[in-house]
């Protein structure tokens, strides 16, 4: 891109250099697609936030509050990767530090009814954390030549957080809140989140494996662009996804309660 001249023809060309998103990387078309994804979302949770019940609100607003975040992050990292063609890492993991966290305030919103304390937002809050800095030190600091002695042990312990987050929503706390929980929207509803929580938030970790000389870079040959590829299609499944299933159930919740009334 060079200094604009004055010449209109070449203000053309610097607009064409910061616009076009190459049509033969489907990475960067994944982050175009995942910004307006986001952007889209953010827009839909704010405005239907209107139609649900007073005590749904907060939930929605986490929901369009979580894909507005990603989308400014990913509008940032779209343009980092189209003019460097390297993975955005830094801006990747503060998005996640800050959404990933908000997802957690989702599951203790959706149990706070049935008895949920502060203590248990504050044990996810703090495994989900373990889970990132785990994973950024494991990415960030990776090695060059091969050696993946560094990237698995952050891994693992990255999993650890990853496993204590599922395990808690499918048979921990969580669980046996909504369990317990009197409205049996909720009691779905989280089971599906939990859904989320174990297949949809397992595809990160197959990106991280693309990482140069990790283990599906080196078994599979996957190239360590797979792995924006991977963590762009698992945050508009997980982002978008997560954010539908709370409105879902703050909808049908408000209709349920409106048809007692
Ligand atoms: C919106 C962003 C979300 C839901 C991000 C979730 C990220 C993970 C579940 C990441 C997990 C990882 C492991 C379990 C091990 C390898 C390192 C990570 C950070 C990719």
């Amino acid at each position: 891109m060079g200094v604009f001249n004055g010449n209109l023809n070449q203000l053309f060309m610097i607009l064409l250099d910061v616009l076009v998103i190459p049509k033969d990387d489907p990475v960067a078309f994944t982050f175009f697609t995942g910004y307006m994804a986001m952007l889209a979302a953010s827009i839909f949770f704010f405005i239907e936030r209107g139609r649900v019940e007073g005590k749904w609100k907060t939930s929605l607003l986490v929901s369009g509050l979580i894909t507005f975040i990603a989308a400014v992050h990913y509008y940032y990292m779209r343009d980092y990767y189209v003019a460097t063609g390297e993975n955005p890492t830094v801006l990747r993991y503060i998005d996640w530090t800050l959404t990933v966290p908000l997802m957690c305030v989702e599951f203790y919103l959706l149990t706070k009814a049935a008895g949920a304390k502060m203590s248990l937002l504050w044990k996810l809050i703090f495994f989900s954390v373990l889970m990132l800095v785990a994973g950024y030190i494991g990415e960030a600091f990776n090695p060059e030549g091969g050696d993946t002695t560094h990237s698995v042990i952050w891994g693992v312990i990255s999993a650890i957080g990853y496993v204590y987050i599922a395990y808690t929503a499918w048979f921990g706390e969580v669980a046996q809140l909504a369990a317990n929980s009197a409205d049996p929207v909720v009691k779905r509803g989280v089971r599906t989140l939990a859904w989320f929580v174990f297949a949809g938030w397992a595809i990160y970790p197959i990106g991280y494996m693309c990482m140069p000389g990790g283990w599906l870079n080196v078994g599979l040959g996957w190239g360590s662009e797979n792995v924006d590829l991977f963590y762009n299609i698992a945050d508009a499944i997980n982002k978008i996804g997560f954010g539908l299933v709370v409105y879902n159930i703050a909808l049908t919740s408000t209709a349920s309660k409106k048809a007692a009334a």
